[in-house]
């Protein structure tokens, strides 16, 4: 068999119908009309969930959640007057490196230019937001332009990828050619290829890891990407090295590891960026070390000795100049480090680890009756505090950016290697359909979302989807009645000091949310005291329903900010 050589008549939509099947896809997140003919193929050869939403960034964002939980990419649609709402929905996944895959309906030839209903080039619009954005603009073209979106999406660096097809509702899927739905497995998830490090740039850069004093692993998001969390670990505890992590890494380690110090940068916890800012060197692991990693290039500052392993050649060095850097898959390449190590070489950093020891303990001391608050109204210290010990060990935990990043970056503490946490890279209201989409790929892992009100009401009306399709995860909204995080800066603006008219840019009427999503068909319970929340998480994580959980929080409270 010649693989490619084995075309039969077949309609374009059956031929991507299979080829979604074959590539493993689960779900496709939609809002109609798109595709049409493919959904109906989709129902007829295979087993694929079609969840039609109520938005097409929403779309974007459970595939994003879907993408990010599961490793494979994640599938989304749209037709041509929606593919700009699509767009948006993709960068998100874009700064985080997540494999969603989106198709759109686009122009057709014979009326392009000449004021067609609804439509304009959203070609360029997905040029910022995507590895690999093209038209399909012919039938035949199904197999290998799909092939090429799965391995764009998965290969090197992860991220957004966009085929636009021909016609407003992508109507060229109706047509038939000559066509083989053949698929190339490999690429169906991250990461499809380990690349090796060569082995002297590991050699150099385990050599400036054992001969430094006071060295920092930080782990971004590129180790969760490779699996490599039990290497990272191994390796941090065979030579005695403290861990942060970007926020995109959380859970790369767990907060309870003794060589765990926390998300650093600018959502961070205050401790881990004393820890980094104290380093002699740091040695940065898939992570771009941007701007909300290292709160804009001052933790740890320039000049601070660094080394760095990356699957992409392009990021080593491209934001701290490296003492070495290595090339490689993050697994890889920290097993092979591992298997050179001197474990003697671990005894000399006592003193820098009873220093971090000291840092770690002063943080948790200084937040101790915040983290333990029986305030009402609640504290979302308390809250994070509340998760931290009553969250599920195999528990795939969603954030939503602002204070909620912070909030739970800075304050959550992942108890087990099996949690998963992830978090939006800074587009606000992503949280709760992403982790509708986490929970469509891992129906069986609890899922947990923390989420802001402002965060919350983006994508209310997804409470029925959630409902309608049955996707019952758990979302804990801190409400507090306003979109908190903008507060200190009107505050700023308004001279320093809050006034009726400056509350009037970000506070919301008072709202239930309980009431609510119970309205909608999901299981709401509305939180007033702390002591109440475990009771209200244990019956949302067993309710066969989506789950809503309303806690009503102080509008007051503000989250610290990176360094003190
Ligand atoms: C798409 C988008 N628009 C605007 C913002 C700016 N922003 C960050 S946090 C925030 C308010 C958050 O409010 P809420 O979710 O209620 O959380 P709180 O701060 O009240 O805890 C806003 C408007 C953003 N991050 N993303
Ligand atoms: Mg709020």
């Amino acid at each position: 068999m010649m693989l490619g050589h084995n075309r039969k008549k077949m309609l374009g939509a059956a031929c991507l119908a299979d080829m979604l099947q074959g590539y493993g896809v689960t779900h496709v997140f939609h809002v109609p009309a798109v595709l049409r003919r493919t959904f109906a193929e989709m129902e007829r050869r295979t087993d694929i969930k079609r969840l039609h939403v109520h938005g097409e960034k929403a779309a974007a964002y459970m595939a994003d959640g879907y993408a990010r939980a599961s490793g494979k990419p994640g599938v989304c649609m749209a037709q041509v007057v929606g593919a700009l709402n699509l767009a948006a929905g993709l960068r998100d996944p874009w700064l985080a490196h997540a494999p969603v895959i989106a198709f759109t309906g686009g122009r057709t030839p014979s009326t392009k230019f000449r004021g067609v209903y609804q439509e304009v080039d959203d070609i360029p619009a997905f040029d910022n937001v995507t590895k690999f954005n093209a038209t399909v603009d012919d039938v035949g073209r199904f197999p290998d332009m799909v092939r090429q979106a799965f391995r764009s999406a998965t290969t090197g660096t992860p991220g957004p990828v966009h085929l636009q097809f021909r016609g407003n509702e992508g109507q060229c899927d109706t047509e038939e050619a000559e066509l083989e739905p053949l698929c190339e497995t490999q690429f169906s998830r991250v990461p499809p290829f380990r690349p090796e490090p060569d082995r002297a740039s590991v050699l150099a850069a385990l050599a400036y890891l054992q001969a430094a004093e006071r060295p920092v692993i930080l782990a971004g998001g590129g180790v969760r990407a490779s699996g490599a969390a039990v290497e990272l670990v191994e390796l941090a505890e065979a030579l005695g090295i403290p861990v942060a992590t970007s926020l995109n890494g959380k859970d790369t380690i767990p907060g309870t590891h003794p060589l765990s110090i926390g998300v650093v940068g600018s959502y961070s916890r205050e401790s881990a960026n004393q820890v980094v800012n104290r380093a002699d060197l740091i040695c940065f692991v898939g992570t771009t070390a941007g701007g909300m990693t290292t709160h804009f290039w001052t933790v740890p500052p320039i000049g601070t000795a660094s080394i760095q392993i990356d699957i992409d050649a392009e990021t080593l060095g491209r934001n701290y100049p490296l003492l070495a850097g290595v090339n490689g898959d993050a697994k890889v390449t920290l097993a092979r480090m591992l298997a050179e190590a001197d474990r003697a070489n671990a005894g000399k950093r006592k003193p820098w680890l009873e220093e971090v020891m000291t840092l770690r303990a002063n943080w948790r001391e200084k937040y101790k009756s915040a983290l333990t608050s029986d305030a009402i109204p609640i504290r979302p210290e308390r809250l994070c505090h509340e998760l931290t010990q009553h969250t599920p060990d195999d528990a795939i935990v969603v954030v939503d950016t602002g204070h909620a990043g912070m909030w739970m970056g800075g304050m959550y503490d992942l108890k087990s290697p099996n949690q998963r946490y992830l978090r939006s890279s800074g587009h606000l209201g992503w949280a709760f359909p992403a982790g509708l989409g986490a929970k469509c790929a891992c129906p069986d892992r609890p899922v947990v979302t923390f989420t802001g009100d402002a965060g919350l009401w983006y994508h209310i009306a997804e409470i029925e989807t959630a409902v309608r399709w049955n996707i019952n995860a758990v979302t804990v909204v801190n409400n507090n009645g306003g979109g908190n995080q903008s507060k200190r800066g009107f505050d700023r603006a308004y001279g320093g000091a809050p006034t009726e008219k400056s509350r009037e840019l970000w506070t919301f009427n008072k709202t239930n949310f309980a009431n609510l999503a119970e309205g909608i068909g999901a299981l709401g319970i509305r939180v007033e005291r702390a002591s109440e929340f475990p009771a209200a998480l244990a019956q949302a994580l067993a309710a066969k329903r989506p789950a809503i959980i309303d806690v009503v929080t102080d509008i007051e409270a503000l989250a610290p900010t990176a360094v003190n």
